[in-house]
Parts: structure tokens; C-alpha cells; sequence
């Protein structure tokens, strides 16, 4: 049930299926508060990637680079609480997969459309002791996963709805990205798909 990816990162392939209805609805009610927006990088450009965060911290990228903040720069207001059941299906998900005393204090949520990607790159804001949770529900999509280097090979693996993925140890610092995402219809999410990141910042 669990499957080795490499040195640090294993994926449970469906484990948050049953999740799913009540992870959507959260994620309705936190964009009600902070919405999804698509943010701005530094040298301009937009991603095309959908994002809102809840807990003590969020991730946020403008024009001047990118960093946690502890509101939403978009409300002035402090991000949406972490709903506590999701802080502890996450413990318990880290621990499934051999991170014992995982305490997340963020959950990013990313919303794809098709078209959207998400370029290589390295996830280096947070500390790095800890792991990350990712969930994926709705649309499926190719996730890119190169090595240390960004001009290492990239393997190609579908994280599709339910998927949950904790990277540990090396694999926190691999290039990574999504591949744009193909047009479709899934049952539970229409034409999209969500991936939620539970970090440790601070
Ligand atoms: C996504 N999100 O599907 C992906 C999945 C992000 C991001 O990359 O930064 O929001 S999470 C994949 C991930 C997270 C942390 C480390 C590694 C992969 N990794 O070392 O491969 O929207
Ligand atoms: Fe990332």
C-alpha cells in the first residue's frame, strides 16, 4: 500500500479518497475567507496556478520575490484558520510514512485549471526537518521530479484524486513540478484540480 519513490518520499496511493467531500468542502469555506488568486512572481510574470493558504503561515510571491506571511496580504486579515482535523489526518498520514511528531503549522492549496503548471523548482521557505504532506483530488496530473540539480533527469509520475504524497529527508530538496494540466470532467471536482501542501514553517 505504501510505495517507495525514492530516499525520503512514498506515496499512498488513494489513502485520502474518503477524504475527499470534506476536504473540498474546507477548501470552499477558506477561499471564502481567502480566496484562491493568482500571484505574481519576481520579474512580473503570473502564475498560472491558482493559490489560498490557511494556518499561521502563508505562502505569498509578489513582485519582490516570495516568503510566508502571517496574513493575507489580499484581506489584510490573518490567514484561515488550519482546520484541526486536517492538522491531524496529516500527523497521521507523516507518521503512516515514518515521520513521527510531524507539526505542520500550514496548508497551502493550490487550484489547477487546464493549461496550469507548475515549473521546476525547489520548495526551500520552510525548514526543512520536517516533511511535507501533498494530497491531490480532482483532475489527475504528471508530476515532474528531477534530482539536486535542475538540470538533472526528470521522471514523470500521475498523482491522481486521493493521492497523497509525504516527502522526508533528500527528497525535500528535489527539482520538482506539474506538467500543465490535461482538460477533463472529474466527478468530484469539474474541470479542476487541487493539491494541499501541510508544511512546517516555523
Ligand atoms: C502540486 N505542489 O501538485 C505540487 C505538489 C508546491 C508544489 O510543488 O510547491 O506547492 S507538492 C510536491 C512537493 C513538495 C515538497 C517537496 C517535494 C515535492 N519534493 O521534494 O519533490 O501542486
Ligand atoms: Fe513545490
Amino acid at each position: 500500500k505504501h510505495e517507495v519513490l525514492d530516499a525520503g518520499a512514498m506515496v499512498l496511493r488513494g489513502h485520502a479518497a474518503l477524504q475527499a467531500q470534506e476536504m473540498l468542502a474546507g477548501i470552499r469555506q477558506i477561499a471564502r475567507l481567502s480566496p484562491f488568486r493568482r500571484m505574481t512572481v519576481a520579474g512580473g510574470g503570473t502564475m498560472s496556478v491558482a493559490m489560498t493558504c490557511c494556518g499561521a503561515a502563508g505562502w505569498c510571491s509578489d513582485a519582490q520575490g516570495h516568503r510566508y506571511e502571517t496574513r493575507d496580504p489580499m484581506t489584510g486579515q490573518p490567514w484561515p484558520a488550519l482546520p484541526p482535523a486536517w492538522r491531524d489526518w496529516a500527523v497521521e498520514a507523516a507518521r503512516l510514512a515514518g515521520h513521527e511528531g510531524f507539526a505542520p503549522d500550514t496548508c497551502l492549496i493550490n487550484g489547477y485549471r487546464p493549461g496550469a503548471r507548475m515549473g521546476l523548482h525547489q520548495d526551500d521557505d520552510e525548514r526543512a526537518d520536517a516533511p511535507v504532506v501533498s494530497v491531490s483530488f480532482g483532475l489527475p496530473a504528471i508530476f515532474q521530479w528531477g534530482g539536486l540539480l535542475r538540470a538533472d533527469p526528470v521522471r514523470r509520475i500521475a498523482l491522481l484524486h486521493g493521492d497523497v504524497v509525504v516527502w522526508g529527508g533528500p527528497s525535500r530538496h528535489v527539482f520538482h513540478g506539474i506538467a500543465p494540466l490535461r482538460a477533463g470532467q472529474h466527478p468530484v471536482t469539474g474541470p479542476c484540480r487541487y493539491n494541499l501542501t501541510f508544511r512546517r514553517v516555523w
